[in-house]
């Protein structure tokens, strides 16, 4: 059983089509440090919710980056959810020329052991993925990647290994439309499609969680 630890049914029910494992939501509302790095709030989460639990958990951290404005709301992106909400975030983007966002999500995973035993997976879009996905592939397969080295030095609680899995996928800022999804699903547009237009089984396999799920699904096969 892998808890995923989110306030977000939403993330859960995407995250139950790829996973053989029974997923559960474990609604617990960690501590989100102030951060603009997904990473690093994903990592942080996962440890604190991990001593919480009774199990193996994931925290997956995501935001919507839009271009014409350096990528915000990015990791603010729930509290602009919030407060400008959905069609404000619409109708601020809606003057700019330039439409192009990425949402972006990092999945952290943490069971208490390390990870230097378990096989990297062979060949998940090797090869064919784009620069950002490649960083989300490099940071997937180093097991000792940023996230666990530097903190596994400073001994204590932030010595628990943390291994990440990133997702990246390019779309644009339209009027809202479709009932399906959630958070900014409406205002996202892939190909002509928004997200809030897809079903789940559509969204995951072009979404961020989607190739996140993917690479993480994978390894943990073998863990
Ligand atoms: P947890 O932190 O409890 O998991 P959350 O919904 O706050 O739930 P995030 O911080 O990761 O999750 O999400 C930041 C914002 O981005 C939030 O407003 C979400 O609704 C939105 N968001 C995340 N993933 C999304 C997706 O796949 N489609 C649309 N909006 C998404
Ligand atoms: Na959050």
């Amino acid at each position: 059983m892998l808890n995923f630890v989110t306030t977000n049914p939403g993330k859960v029910r995407e995250a139950t089509e790829y996973l053989d494992d029974e997923v559960v939501q474990f609604d617990f509302d960690y501590p989100e440090i102030q951060a603009d790095d997904l990473g690093a709030v994903a990592a942080h989460g996962a440890r604190s919710a991990y001593r919480a639990a009774d199990g193996p958990v994931i925290v997956d951290d995501a935001g919507l980056f839009i271009d014409t404005f350096d990528g915000f709301p990015g990791p603010y992106s729930s509290y602009v959810e919030d407060t400008v909400g959905v069609e404000g975030v619409w109708r601020m983007t809606e003057p700019e020329d330039d439409h192009a966002a990425a949402f972006k999500t990092v999945i952290a995973y943490c069971d208490g052991g390390d990870f230097a035993a378990t096989p990297e997976p062979g060949g998940v879009d090797r090869g064919e993925s784009a620069p950002d996905e490649r960083r989300g592939q490099d940071l997937a397969s180093d097991e000792r990647g940023a996230a666990t080295t530097d903190e596994q030095v400073q001994g204590g609680e932030e010595s628990l290994p943390v291994k990440l899995f990133e997702g990246r996928v390019p779309g644009e800022i339209v009027a809202p439309r479709g009932d399906g999804g959630f958070g900014f699903d409406p205002i996202f547009e892939h190909d002509g499609t928004t997200f809030a237009e897809m079903s789940t089984e559509e969204k995951n396999a072009v979404s961020h969680r989607g190739r996140a799920l993917a690479k993480f699904a994978e390894w943990y096969a073998e863990r």
